[in-house]
């Protein structure tokens, strides 16, 4: 049935059992990377939530603690929800989490380690001057949440930001300031305004180096040049959204780069398919930034009660400003590696249309793939008749199916998939060419034909990839883990995440394969597909 442990994963993060969502305050403490997440002990689905905490040396395997914040107090009564985690001087980690109260308002708290030269920060504490903000006058008090990491200012004053919905139900990035962490205020102007969302959740703010992948701690970056990056949970669409821009500090205001309509349509996505809730940290070891999101299920919630979980973790990425300035890129940390087991490799392989190889010999609910697609006759690309807004790929992904025949693809892999094709995911790519001469790469996750268990969630999802067709290359890496599948096109510039329940996989016989449905050739330059080990996991 569909509560079969082959749904369960084996490198991406859960819990034993029961619901989880958002991943909250992720850090590198003393060595120790710490994850905490919104977790019902009780129950598959949403509810009685509480800060479920692991820990992990790797990023990959870890531990399981106590739940770290349950509803205690008057400030959190009915539930523990978002927050953050900031490293203060003095190297002590302090909590900023949002309280439902007693009266079902949304209020932020602060939570401190009981004892901080425990390694583990196994118990929190509330200090009783909780809750340290409420929603301001013409705010609503029901939407008022997520504080994300603080930043201090040359000023000496400690700065958050937490997403708020006005009585025009217009979201704002609202910006709190504070000298002791202790007495809040907020700044007359939010960070950011938009009337493209009623409530914007789980907003994320830091900085990224103009130049190369090292990442930036969220204070000061002042040896560094340095753009910033909002990223807004759209409430009204339950999807992620990022803007590029500058900080002035002096004046608390972020000004997004392209002078963008207000519209999240045209916003880029870290992630295009089931991705939300996203967070981000500042690995001061290894000097990166890392992300991390909530997947949540593509089934049923009677579906998620049988199983007795739901919800899972993305892998970690690593996150950066792409060379062109204009948008991140994302790439599983290189600790995924170290799970990397038998490897299977095809070079040089020419697909003509209609060509299909199969990727033998790795398992195929556990795998990474990574390849390189080489396309010769890239200017036989088919000319795109209209003009496509960022937000179109997915609609664009609904019309052509892999087995819709284009010039240059779709091409792609055919993942999860039973023998006959009866259930299979197809990732691919089908390249356009617009009148004015730049081309356009479409990049799908169709999930239609992925099960034929009934009342799924099975779409296809899609976005652009920028990528310069001038080389007429295109890389692909794919991650297989049971019931998800992580894509990265061009590098990691375009991401979807999918979730999978095949019901042909619980008899065996799953299999992977290549193909190409364009009628231009495409050759797979290299190809390197991998059996992942099971990482230890809570
Ligand atoms: N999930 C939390 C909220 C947040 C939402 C509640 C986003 O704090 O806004 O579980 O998924």
């Amino acid at each position: 049935s569909i509560a079969s442990k082959q749904y369960r994963t084996a490198f991406h993060f859960q819990p034993p059992q029961n619901w989880i969502n958002d991943p909250n305050g992720p850090m590198l403490y003393n060595g120790i990377y710490h994850l905490f997440y919104q977790y019902n002990p009780f129950s598959a689905k949403w509810g009685n939530i509480t800060w479920g905490h692991s820990i992990s040396g790797d990023l990959i395997n870890w531990t399981p603690l106590d739940i770290a914040l349950r509803p205690s107090d008057p400030f959190d009564l009915h539930g523990c929800w978002s927050g953050s985690t900031t490293i203060l001087p003095g190297n002590k980690p302090i909590i900023l989490y949002t309280g439902i109260n007693e009266a079902g308002y949304n209020v932020q708290n602060i939570a401190l380690p009981k004892n901080i030269s425990d390694p583990f920060l196994l118990e929190w504490v509330k200090p009783p001057y909780n809750p340290v903000m409420i929603a301001a006058d013409g705010f609503n008090a029901t939407q008022f949440r997520d504080p994300s990491t603080c930043w201090q200012g040359k000023d000496g004053f400690w700065r958050t930001t937490v997403g708020a919905e006005d009585f025009e139900m217009k979201a704002k990035a609202l910006l709190y300031k504070s000298e002791d962490f202790m007495r809040w205020t907020r700044a007359e102007r939010p960070l950011f305004s938009t009337n493209s969302s009623s409530m914007i959740e789980c907003v994320d703010f830091f900085p990224v180096s103009v130049k190369g992948k090292r990442g930036l701690g969220s204070s000061s970056t002042d040896s560094v040049e340095a753009k910033y990056v909002l990223k807004m949970g759209v409430f009204d669409n339950t999807h992620d959204y990022y803007l590029i821009g500058r900080y002035m500090e002096e004046l608390d205001e972020f000004i997004p780069e392209n002078a963008f309509e207000d519209d999240h349509r045209l916003w880029a996505r870290y992630d295009y398919g089931s991705f939300y809730a996203s967070k981000t940290f500042f690995d001061a070891e290894k000097k990166r930034r890392i992300l991390w999101a909530w997947s949540n299920e593509s089934d049923t919630i009677s579906d998620d009660i049988v199983k007795g979980w739901a919800g899972l973790q993305i892998v970690p990425r690593t996150v950066w400003l792409d060379d062109n300035g204009k948008q991140l890129v994302q790439w599983p940390i290189r600790e995924l590696e170290s799970l990397r087991l038998k490897k299977v490799e095809l070079k040089h392989i020419e697909l003509s249309e209609g060509g299909v190889v199969e990727i033998k010999g790795v398992k195929a609910s556990q795998a990474d793939i990574e390849m390189e697609f080489e396309i010769p006759e890239f200017r036989k690309a088919e000319l795109m008749n209209h003009e496509w807004k960022l937000d179109d790929a997915q609609m664009a992904c609904h019309q052509m199916d892999a087995s819709i025949r284009g010039s240059i693809g779709p091409f792609g892999l055919l993942v999860l998939a039973s023998h006959n094709l009866e259930e299979h995911t197809a990732i691919f790519f089908r390249v356009f060419r617009s009148r004015t001469g730049d081309y356009i790469v479409l990049m799908c996750s169709d999930q239609r034909k992925s099960s034929l268990w009934p009342e799924l969630y099975k779409p296809a999802f899609g976005g652009f990839v920028p990528v310069d067709m001038k080389e007429g290359r295109i890389s692909l890496r794919t991650l297989i883990d049971h019931s998800v599948i992580e894509s990265f096109g061009g590098g990691g510039r375009t991401c979807i995440t999918a979730r999978v329940y095949p019901k042909l996989l619980l008899a065996g016989g799953i299999h992977t394969y290549v193909f190409n449905n364009g009628s231009e050739t495409v050759k797979i330059r290299k190809l390197q597909a991998w059996e992942m080990a099971k990482a230890r996991i809570n």
